[in-house]
């Protein structure tokens, strides 16, 4: 499959896991979910995708270099423009300190919760753009964590993205995968000992077979990063080969579903490229258009 096929799959697979997946709060099991999405002119995103595409428009506008305070304003500029789209409390607090003080993101960042900085899941959620376009590169985890900073100081917050970033790279140059191994060696590329033992905790899961529900209970499913992206990539790999069958994983088990609809499909998209995407779906995903120009100017700015 090509590369550009991967590029699309996984920005608009993210998006759609994401418009998926904040549907599934009204719904109460698959049946339900397909009659809204049959149902429904529009499939909206959250915060999720809005900050995914800012990350994009980033890298494109730097031709490639991660410049924290660039990330930065161009989250804060999209956030003013749609300030509706559900964000978490932190990023808006730190775009206010920012405007207000003399201090940059990675500072302001740095205060939150405490002075911890925060572990919510908003560092992963985002990061499909990050995670195909450094791809070939060696230090996608690296990169992942830039980007981290500019909203997300605690070191959970930057080794969730950091191994999100590196199962999309690593799914986007596969053809095939096995998934125990899969997580096994996510776990050995984490640097923190909970995403160590998460991870393989989720080799384990996969390996007993257990039902989404058992493997949500043990992982968690919620806004916290540790308590997401594991379940997110658990989500992917019980199903590795469908799109829809991960995306069903990922958003019908109670929780942050949109958020880990939108891991899921960045990492399933990645693998499985555009065409394995529900055409009925994503032809109704809100600005659909613009997110495969994103797609389609990283790959070209790859290539360069
Ligand atoms: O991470 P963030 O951008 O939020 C993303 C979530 C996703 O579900 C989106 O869809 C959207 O709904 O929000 O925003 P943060 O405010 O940085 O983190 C999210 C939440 O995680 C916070 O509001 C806190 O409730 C929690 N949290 C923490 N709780 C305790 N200690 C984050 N960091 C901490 C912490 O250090
Ligand atoms: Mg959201
Ligand atoms: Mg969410």
């Amino acid at each position: 499959m090509s590369s550009k096929s991967r590029f699309k799959g996984c920005l608009l697979g993210s998006a759609l896991g994401d418009a998926v997946g904040e549907l599934s709060f009204e719904c109460r099991d698959e049946g339900e979910l397909k009659a809204k999405l049959r149902e429904k002119d529009r499939l909206r995103y959250t915060d999720d995708t809005a900050m995914a595409i800012g990350l994009a428009e980033s890298l494109i506008e730097k031709k490639g270099e991660i410049d924290q305070e660039h990330i930065g304003e161009t989250f804060k500029e999209n956030y003013k423009e749609e300030p509706w789209r559900g964000y978490g409390q932190g990023p808006p607090k730190i775009f206010k300190m920012v405007e207000k003080g003399k201090r940059n993101y990675v500072e302001c960042a740095e205060t939150l919760f405490g002075g911890e900085g925060s572990k919510g899941n908003g560092s992963a959620m985002r990061i499909a753009p990050v995670g195909v376009f450094f791809s070939i590169s060696e230090n996608v985890y690296e990169k992942a964590i830039k980007t981290a900073e500019v909203t997300h100081a605690h070191p959970l917050g930057k080794d969730g993205a950091g191994v999100l970033a590196l199962c999309i790279g690593r799914a986007s140059l596969s053809d095939k995968i096995s998934p125990e191994d899969f997580a096994l060696d996510m776990a050995e590329r984490s640097e923190t000992e909970v995403f160590g033992k998460k991870l393989k905790k989720v080799a384990e899961l996969l390996k007993s077979e257990v039902e989404r529900e058992e493997a949500a209970q043990e992982l968690g499913s919620s806004v916290l990063i540790e308590k997401s992206v594991p379940y997110a990539i658990f989500s992917f790999l019980k199903d590795p080969k469908s799109y829809e069958k991960a995306l069903m994983n990922a958003v019908l088990v109670s929780g942050d579903s949109d958020t880990i609809g939108a891991m899921t499909g960045a990492v399933s998209g990645a693998y499985l490229g555009d065409k394995a995407l529900p055409e009925a779906w994503v032809d109704k995903l809100e600005n659909v258009s613009y997110l495969k120009k994103l797609s389609e100017r990283l790959f070209e700015l790859r290539k360069e």
